[in-house]
């Protein structure tokens, strides 16, 4: 054996902890946290564990698959794109481009090849059907960003690393480890928080992982936060605690927000929530008196019907109690491949509806709620082709029962994915990224969230073999395939275009560190061993860390990053609330004005009457959304797909644990163990998302074989959070039957 060892980022969630993997030749033979990763410090979870695993998948393909009568056969890659092309060719004749769709899904916001080259794609297909995982996850937080600041990706992440009080709303990081919120090591950072005399809060119906390392635990209703966060600002104002600092001058729409809050005093919401008014007001006055502070929401706030206002109002109460851009409080991370001096202009959503339901727009997708309406639905538009990229929304998506039989019905299908799975067994073509080993990894998009900013990139740690395609190369092929022209040449230009188009645009740039310099010159100082790793040095070299090709010799580069694989610290997050503000006035709009009209909305519901039982998901810890069953170490145990309910909830429907349970909502049912638990509010039920795997053709063994439900045959396509369109996950009324 001659081993060797290399340092990897972690592509599989947000917290990207530093691996030191250990390989026999290109075989991975373990992998543990590296301890002088500048970021996670030796931190790993059972998921990183497993990256070997999950590497050398004896299920993950290794050549494209192409659909034939007797099923999926395995040809060359020249045929498989000879396939797409005819199959995309063969829709833009009859029903034009404006039936070719995309779904893009979670893992490709981790991906270093999809986040430049999906750009192209989506250019390239010339289509308004995009669709993404967003929808089912955080975009009511990108909404309520444009309306508030003028951009979707200024959303603030609580500075944990030096704050007295983080209060957290429907999130529970010691299993997720954290979203929009980049910051690996939960436990060390909570505790940290706690020993120097912090308090962490947690709002969630369920007393989770994270609630039991709390001070405190309030255990909410689903889909009530936006009142109990009117009810804070209406206790706060009451009582003259309120303190913008600052940042007041900057802020609109204050008295008008007040006002609307002020009759969601605590006693008012209390029946709502479900929340002793004293707690409330506890919580609203330990925010208001902490010396710094910050009010954090994720999923469970997000995926409900009124996620976007929930969001809005937690960046309102962030900025009203003096938190916002502080040290301490909820501050912007700095991206470390964006320079200040790129210009962004306001962005509006809703600037076109969808076909079928006229839902909105928002950052150039349309909701994933309603994609299957969309493939099902004759008339013009009606999508016909679907490219799907690292996505499974026939599990992930809301209506999951629905849009199986609508994927069969589409003309095309193609998915660039390593798995025959619940979404890619519908495909005519499959096409696999090479192993995780196989990229160089660098995360593009989660380094704007990151609580500290590092420069920190992972090469290939074991070459592609044969005639293996990179991600890259395979989204270059599709990209030029969808403009009509694949030739070798046409697609070297595409990956020549991410450098040579970067570099020509600033030096074009007034403010930018080249302005005015040569482009030839520059893009001969530019390394990197393919058009990826140049695209990156190029923005590494310009960003806010860089060496500006030579303004800052001391400066960041790829070459630096290769360098130091363990990660250069940038330092933590920096007050620069007038960098974010993208509004043309200069000014945060805490009052927009149709948020403030849908605050009537929320006065209505106040009395209605609850259903027996309300559904609410969950996360393990092993678990990755629906992708990660396949590994044997990280299913059983504590990562099963169950149906928790409360003691009580059981004993008086007489269920015990392990009895089958009927769940029933209004478009579906399904039968699911029992698992009666303490801490979770009665007449609440919790079913984990991303089971579902005994259908027929998947082409993952240990999966199948741990079964489960999906969860989202029971929620429905048909309600959405009304400014964002995106899916409710949480707060679905359900029955729940013994038997
Ligand atoms: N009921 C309910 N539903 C939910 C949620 C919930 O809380 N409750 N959560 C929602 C959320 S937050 C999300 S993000 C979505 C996720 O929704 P999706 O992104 O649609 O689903 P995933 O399960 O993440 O599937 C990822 C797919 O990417 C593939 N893949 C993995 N790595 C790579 C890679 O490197 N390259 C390529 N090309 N493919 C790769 C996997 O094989 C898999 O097919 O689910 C949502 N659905
Ligand atoms: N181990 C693991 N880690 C993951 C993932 C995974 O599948 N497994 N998925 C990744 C993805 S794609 C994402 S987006 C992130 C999500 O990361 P988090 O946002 O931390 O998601 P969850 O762990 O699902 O925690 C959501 C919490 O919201 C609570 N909740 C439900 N409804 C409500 C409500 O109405 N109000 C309040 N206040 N709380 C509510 C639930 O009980 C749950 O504890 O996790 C990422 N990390
Ligand atoms: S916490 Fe996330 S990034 Fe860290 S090892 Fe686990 S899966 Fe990977
Ligand atoms: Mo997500």
């Amino acid at each position: 054996m001659s081993l060797r060892t290399g340092h990897r980022i972690c592509p599989l969630c947000e917290a990207t902890c530093g691996l030191e993997v250990t390989l026999d030749g290109p075989q991975v033979v373990s992998v543990r946290g590296a301890d002088d990763d500048v970021f996670s410090e030796g931190f790993i979870c059972p998921k990183g564990v497993n990256l070997g695993a999950l590497d050398g998948d004896p299920d993950r393909l290794s050549r494209p698959l192409i659909r034939t009568p007797e099923g999926f056969l395995e040809v060359g890659w020249d045929e498989a794109f000879a396939v797409v092309r005819a199959g995309l060719d063969r829709v833009r004749q009859t029903t034009g481009r404006e039936s070719f769709a995309l779904y893009r899904g979670n893992p490709t916001a981790h991906n270093f090849a999809a986040v430049p080259y999906l750009r192209g794609l989506v250019a390239a297909m010339g289509t308004q059907q995009q669709y993404t995982a967003s929808t089912a996850d955080q975009m009511p937080a990108h909404v309520a960003g444009c309306a508030v600041f003028g951009s979707p990706m200024s959303i603030a992440v609580p500075d944990i690393d030096r704050t007295s009080y983080l209060l957290m709303l429907g999130a529970n990081p010691m299993v997720s480890n954290g979203s929009l919120f980049t910051a690996p090591d939960f436990p060390r950072r909570v505790r940290e928080l706690r020993n120097r005399g912090g308090r962490l809060v947690v709002v969630d119906p369920k007393r989770t992982e994270t609630a039991r390392r709390a001070d405190r635990h309030l255990a909410i209703r689903p889909g009530t936060d936006a009142l109990f966060l009117l009810a804070v600002l209406a206790e706060l104002s009451s009582t003259d605690r309120l303190n913008p600092g600052p940042h007041a001058g900057l802020f609109d729409g204050v008295d008008g927000l007040l006002s609307l809050a002020a009759p969601f005093t605590p006693e008012r919401v209390a029946g709502a929530t479900g929340l002793d008014p004293a707690d409330i007001r506890a919580v609203a006055h330990e925010l208001a008196d902490a010396p710094s502070a910050a009010v954090y929401g994720r999923i469970g706030t997000c995926t409900t019907r009124h996620g976007t206002l929930t969001q809005w109002l937690i960046v309102a109460l962030n900025a009203l109690t003096g938190n916002l851009d502080r040290a301490g409080g909820a501050m912007f991370g700095r991206n470390p491949t964006r320079g200040a001096y790129l210009p962004e202009k306001p962005l509006r959503t809703g600037r076109w509806h969808s076909r079928v339901r006229g839902l909105p727009e928002a950052l150039g997708e349309l909701p994933v709620a309603t994609l299957a309406d969309e493939i099902t639905e004759p008339g013009p538009g009606q999508i016909r082709a679907l490219i799907t990229v690292a996505g499974n929304p026939v599990i992930s998506a809301p209506g999951g029962d629905r849009l199986a039989p609508a994927l069969d019905s589409l003309e095309f299908m193609v998915c660039v994915d390593p798995y025959v799975n619940e979404t890619t067994r519908h495909a005519d073509v499959i096409l696999p990224p090479p192993r995780v080993m196989q990229s160089g990894h660098f995360d593009w998009l989660l380094a704007g969230f990151a609580v500290r900013a590092v420069l920190r990139y992972s090469p290939p740690l074991v070459d592609l073999t044969g005639d293996q395609l990179s991600e890259a190369d395979i989204l270059a092929r599709l990209t030029a395939i969808c403009a009509g022209e694949d030739s070798p040449e046409a697609v070297a230009a595409i990956g020549t275009k991410l450098v040579d188009g970067v570099l020509a645009r600033m030096v074009a740039l007034p403010g930018s560190p080249v302005h005015g310099r040569d482009p030839g010159e520059l893009a001969a100082m530019v390394t990197g061993r393919n058009p990826l790793e140049r695209h990156l040095d190029v923005l590494i070299r310009l960003g806010p860390f860089g060496d500006g090709f030579g303004a800052d010799p001391d400066g960041g580069s790829l070459q630096q990053m290769l360098e130091h694989p363990e990660g250069i610290d940038c330092g933590p997050m920096e007050p620069r609330l007038a960098e974010v503000v993208v509004h043309t006035d200069g000014r945060v709009q805490l009052c927009p004005a149709e948020y403030a009209a849908e605050v009537a909305v929320l006065a209505a519901e106040l009395d209605d009457a609850w259903p027996e039982f309300v559904l609410i998901g969950r996360r393990s810890l092993r678990s990755n959304n629906s992708w990660m069953h396949n590994l044997p170490d990280l299913v059983g145990g504590s990562n099963k797909c169950t149906l928790q309910l409360s003691i009580a909830d059981a004993a008086r429907l007489g269920i015990a644990a392990g009895d089958e349970v009927c769940v029933r909502s209004a478009v579906g049912e399904v039968r699911v163990p029992a698992e009666p638990i303490t801490g979770l509010r009665d007449g609440v039920v919790s079913l984990p998302h991303g089971w579902g795997h005994a259908l027929p053709d998947v082409a993952l063994d240990v999966a199948r074989k741990a079964g489960g439900v999906n969860a989202n045959a029971l929620t429905d396509a048909g309600v959405v959070d009304k400014f964002s369109g995106n899916a409710v996950f949480n707060g679905v009324p359900v029955e729940v039957f013994a038997g």
